[in-house]
């Protein structure tokens, strides 16, 4: 039978379960991604599971989030990263060297390959045609040490592009046009697969942009065919022989289907703030900008920041903007700079930063009171650039050019009359230069490990009681993020390695009095709205909570991410019934569940619960596996407990 591209590549990974969708399958992973701030968590997750090399094709681990070092805590974690790759095997990307996403695909991405990395945005590979699915760090941890990769098969949604993307919009435009169409939840469980006539006029690059941002319609990964376009983006790099054609067969279907014709697609912006909440550019053209920032983990490739500083040569942005430029990797800066950029951008006003995510994650760049920011990021939670209330709205490079030499909200084909339009060219080949990456050889594997003050051991934690009891220590509406749960931004993040610590942080924007409330509480339950947990793969947004006492998170439907690292960390996911019933739920109520242990054991799909005093019924919709992690209070728990069987 014709299969699609999705199903050729899961089928030939596959090694448990049937490729039904929404069973559990497990699949072969070929590569891991790790970046800094999920990184630590990771590798100490790895180091408990006593393996002493990564037994997977090849592990790499960037440091790119938590560049600001205020204090020692960063530079502390970045040596430890150091330290645990040279030991473990591990590739080790230094800070500066460039953001997981662009670099990884430059230097290590290979057509048809898995990768499973601790971000959400890891499907950019989609770029050269990798499956590649983000995953919280312990299911990372777990692949590097060999274990397969358990998620719900996915539906795979067909997206046939035609025609060719007209002057002014670019591949931003096009994924915030599946946003526009389908929002934040449209995607959830299903791979994104492109094909059709439209997909030779995307580079590599372009791709990326796609397939990274999948990640915000909660989609599971996205693909694209590996073609000529592949093809010369590998030779370009100088790794050609990594090359393999790929595509969907001739005549297969797909779960679901749908049409983007390019040449109609008009440049779009996703206002604040949600990367779901996308208007034409030409509907908020006119407000008034104080800054613009191109690149971070989207469009921070050679195209994008080229044809921002073609757009801007020869002029200088608008005195009110500030006008910052994050490169997406050393490679593209230097190859910018070999084409002329960087002298085009700075003279125009650009402050140009080290390659790394930035203010994308709330790592300086904040925005000043009450201004507004544009931004080629991919995702603008409220709070998460790191100024309350604040004004993010998400857009291709063209449209953050325009903004910045003129001070407001401008569809960039209104530059046209001014400026042609620059068609950008990527080079035959890159100049490429890999001394900022740390091979791991043999003569490493001695090395001692670093660890600063700042990491602390890995928290124990019991097994599910038979009853939990407590009240609902706090009640959240629909598409709650990680970033609500658990922030990020320079403060918090390089706590990341220190749960005693971070969950000091807990639901911090959304209700500062969440802390001391469940202390008080002795524990309690989080009720959520639609979506919870959208966006990152932080698995610090369960196990921080978990640490807090948290053992039953109440929701109407759970983001993919999190509900496995809910799982993973010994929290019990449990949706509604009826779906009225989270409407009568307080803060405060006293929630009881009893007989946990015999009912997750014995497969119970519905699970009783007393509000109350009053019964209502909730659904506990995971796998077997996930079952036996929760009873065990958490996936670490599991495994050790089945190694020390073994032994
Ligand atoms: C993000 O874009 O939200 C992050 C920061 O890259 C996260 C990872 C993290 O929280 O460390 C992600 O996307 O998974």
């Amino acid at each position: 039978m014709p299969q699609n591209l999705t199903s050729k590549i899961l089928a030939s990974h596959l090694v448990e379960g049937r490729l039904v969708a929404g069973e559990e399958i497990g699949i072969r992973i070929d590569q891991t991604l790790l970046q800094d701030a999920t990184g630590t968590m990771a590798m100490l997750e790895f180091e408990a599971l006593g393996i002493d090399r990564v037994k997977v094709g090849l592990a790499a681990q960037y440091v790119d989030h938590n560049l600001l070092q205020t204090d020692f805590r960063n530079a502390d974690d970045h040596r430890y990263l150091q330290t645990a790759c040279a030991r473990f095997g591990l590739i080790f990307s230094r800070p500066g060297n460039g953001i997981s996403h662009q670099a990884h695909m430059e230097r290590f991405g290979r057509p048809g390959l898995t990768m499973l990395g601790a971000d959400s945005h890891t499907p950019g590979a989609a770029g050269v045609s990798m499956l590649a699915i983000g995953a919280g760090g312990m299911d990372v941890a777990l692949a590097m040490a060999g274990y397969p990769y358990y998620f719900p098969c996915p539906l795979v949604f067909g997206v046939r592009l035609s025609g060719r993307l007209r002057d002014w919009v670019s591949a931003k435009d096009v994924i915030l046009e599946l946003l526009r169409r389908y929002g934040v939840s449209g995607c959830i469980g299903k791979v994104i697969e492109y094909y059709g006539p439209g997909v030779a006029t995307l580079s590599a690059t372009d791709r990326e942009t796609i397939g990274n941002m999948g990640a915000e319609l909660g989609a599971t990964s996205s693909i694209f065919p590996s073609d000529e376009r592949t093809r010369q983006y590998l030779e370009a790099q100088g790794r050609g022989a990594a090359w393999v054609g790929l595509q969907a067969d001739e005549g297969c279907s797909y779960d679901e289907q749908a049409e983007v014709d390019l040449g109609t697609v008009e440049p779009l912006i996703a206002c604040p703030s949600s990367p779901g909440n996308v208007r034409p550019v030409r509907e908020v053209a006119g407000i008034k900008v104080d800054q613009v920032i191109i690149g971070s983990s989207v469009n921070s490739s050679f195209r994008d920041l080229m044809v921002t500083a073609r757009i801007v040569e020869g002029r200088h942005v608008h005195p009110d903007v500030s006008f910052h430029i994050n490169p997406g990797s050393r490679q593209v800066l230097e190859n910018v700079n070999e084409h002329g950029g960087v002298m085009a951008l700075l003279l125009a006003g650009a402050r140009i930063h080290q390659s790394g995510c930035l203010g994308c994650i709330g790592m300086g760049q904040a925005p000043g009171t009450g201004q507004v920011s544009l931004r080629t990021f991919p995702r603008n939670f409220p709070g998460r650039s790191g100024t309350k209330d604040d004004q993010v709205y998400l857009c291709s490079p063209e449209t953050g050019a325009a903004a910045a030499l003129k001070g407001v909200i401008t569809d960039p084909r209104d530059l046209a009359a001014e400026i042609p339009y620059p068609r950008i060219t990527d080079p035959d080949r890159y100049l490429v230069d890999e001394g900022s990456f740390i091979f791991p050889g043999e003569e490493l594997r001695h090395t001692e490990l670093f660890r600063g003050p700042n990491i602390r051991p890995f928290p124990e934690l019991d097994r599910l009681p038979d009853t939990v009891s407590g009240q609902v220590a706090i009640k959240v509406g629909d598409n709650i993020s990680t970033d609500g749960i658990m922030p990020a931004g320079s403060k918090v993040l390089p706590l990341r390695s220190n749960i005693e610590a971070i969950s000091e942080f807990v639901f911090n924007q959304i209700d500062p009095g969440f802390v001391a409330r469940i202390r008080s509480m002795g524990g309690g339950v989080v009720v959520g709205g639609d979506n919870y947990g959208q966006g990152s793969s932080r698995e610090h947004a369960a196990l921080a909570p978990r640490y807090l006492g948290v053992r039953v998170k109440l929701a109407r439907s759970f983001a993919r991410i999190h509900k496995a690292n809910l799982c993973n960390f010994g929290i019990l996911p449990l949706t509604f019934r009826d779906p009225a019933d989270y409407d009568s739920i307080r803060v405060g109520d006293h929630i009881v569940l009893p007989g946990l242990r015999r009912l997750l054991a014995e497969g119970a799909v519905e699970i009783p619960v007393e509000i109350n005093g009053r019964p209502i019924v909730t659904v506990l919709e995971v796998s077997l596996r996930e079952r036996q992690h929760l009873i065990a209070g958490g996936t670490l728990n599991f495994v050790r407990q089945m190694l020390q069987g073994r032994s």
